[in-house]
């Protein structure tokens, strides 16, 4: 009787462990699943100290992977081409989006927090992508 009795409490116990792991503290949920964004599924990783986080930005971006962008907190994402003629501004993804409002005003962007950013062309919808900064 004192075994039956016990039971549910080792099974509530073990329950506990197990929320616990998928917790996992210090990875945060963006790190793991790359997300779906402006066509991106798969993205170049230049998350690298000396990796190469400039783009050519023109029509050639449509087909080019490196419009699917993963970076780390802290980097840069710089935008080489006409922006007078392909301004740029937010498409989806979280708050906070740098590219919001940017239109020609900048070709660099800073990403000070983790999460996917979507770009897109103000004259041209198939000019688009999405950064990925991971923590
Ligand atoms: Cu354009």
């Amino acid at each position: 009787m004192d075994f039956l009795h016990n039971r549910p409490r080792m099974m509530l116990s073990a329950l506990c462990l197990t929320g616990m792991a998928m917790l996992a503290p210090g990875v945060p949920a963006t790190a793991q699943d790359a997300p779906l964004l402006n066509g991106c599924s798969t993205y170049v990783d230049r998350t690298a100290d000396d990796a190469d986080r400039t783009l050519s930005w023109d029509y050639a971006i449509e087909t080019n992977p490196e419009r699917c962008i993963k970076i780390r907190v802290g980097q840069t994402v710089t935008f080489d081409g006409d922006l007078k003629s392909h301004p740029i501004d937010a498409q989806g993804g979280n708050a906070a989006n740098p590219f919001k409002g940017a239109e020609s005003s900048t070709p660099t962007f800073s990403f000070d927090k983790a999460g996917v950013f979507g770009f897109v062309c103000i004259y041209h919808e198939e000019m688009q992508g999405a950064v990925w900064v991971v923590g």
